[in-house]
């Protein structure tokens, strides 16, 4: 970490006097349990194909089985991931601060299973497909499946109500975050006194646009990522480092 310990220390100090906080997490946040991100040069999930090309509701009806089978690919993936220590931290955080709300960007399930309760998923989940058609949720069996590296072409399940193609129940490009989820966070950030921003690279819209809600209400705004992001100019706190370093010190019990 090359975050100084005097700006960790006046980040600390804020948040024990902030009383209504928000932590606002992106795909930063799983990096080091081995989820990939989303921009990430090289390594980034979108490295290999366009995020048109597979992220968007036109791109699943051109072809659901590409979809469908990348999407498969990640969820194996994400099923053989553990939440790291700052996921933990954040969940024990939470659990000494009640009213602290957690909004997240991620698909993965690794906040809840760090422990944390009640996250508010702007982007949706992984974990729970839907019919695109009448919208019954789908289920996945209980096994954890193997799919090889970059995801195989592979038949979308069907509803057992309608006999639709159930679709990932992530949100796509163009469409709308899901809205009770959506009006909570907005509220949130904008009564908060503090926002706490990891992972993220503050380019997708409407989420993006929290932290900088959070500032003109007048919160403070720590971020916390290894690289600069367009939350560098607004933020009051920049610590440069990982999640799973920072994120337990600056959370820690004193
Ligand atoms: C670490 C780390 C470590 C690394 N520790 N940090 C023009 C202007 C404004 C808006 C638009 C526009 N044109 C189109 C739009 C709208 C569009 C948008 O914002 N596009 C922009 C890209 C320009 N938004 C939408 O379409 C949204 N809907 C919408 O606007 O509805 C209204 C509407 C309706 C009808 C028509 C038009 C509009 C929906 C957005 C949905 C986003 N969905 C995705 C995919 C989910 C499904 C899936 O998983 O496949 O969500 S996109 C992808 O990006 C995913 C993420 O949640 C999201 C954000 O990414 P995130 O989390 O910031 O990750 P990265 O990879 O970008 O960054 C990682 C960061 O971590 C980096 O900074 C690293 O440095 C850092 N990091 N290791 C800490 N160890
Ligand atoms: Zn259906």
């Amino acid at each position: 970490m090359n975050t100084s310990s005097s700006s960790l220390t006046q980040a600390q100090k804020a948040i024990q006097a902030a009383r209504s906080i928000v932590i606002f997490t992106g795909a930063g946040m799983s990096a080091e349990s081995g989820v990939p991100t989303f921009r990430d040069a090289m390594t980034g999930l979108w490295a290999r194909f366009p995020a048109e090309a597979l992220a968007t509701y036109d791109a699943y009806i051109r072809d659901p089985e590409l979809v469908w089978g990348w999407y498969e690919w990640r969820r194996s993936k994400i099923l053989g991931t553990m939440p790291h220590a700052g996921h933990c931290a954040i969940a024990e955080f939470s659990q000494r601060h009640e009213s602290a709300v957690l909004v997240t960007q991620n698909v993965d399930n690794l906040h809840e299973r760090a422990g944390s309760a009640d996250v508010l998923h702007l982007h949706g989940s992984l974990f729970a497909p839907r019919c695109i058609d009448c919208s019954q949720p789908g289920a996945f069996s209980d096994e954890h499946p193997q799919e090889p590296e970059g995801g195989r072409r592979i038949a979308p399940p069907r509803c057992k109500s309608c006999n639709g193609l159930l679709r990932p129940g992530v949100v796509w490009f163009g469409e709308s975050l899901p809205q009770k989820e959506w009006q909570h966070a907005k509220v949130a950030a904008e009564k908060c006194d503090l926002m706490i921003c990891i992972g993220t690279s503050g380019l997708v819209y409407p989420a993006a646009g929290l932290p900088a809600t959070a500032v003109r209400n007048g919160a403070t705004l720590i971020q916390i990522n290894p690289d600069e992001t367009p939350l560098n100019a607004i933020a009051h706190f920049n610590l440069h480092g990982s999640a799973r370093n920072v994120l337990p010190k600056l959370l820690r019990n004193r």
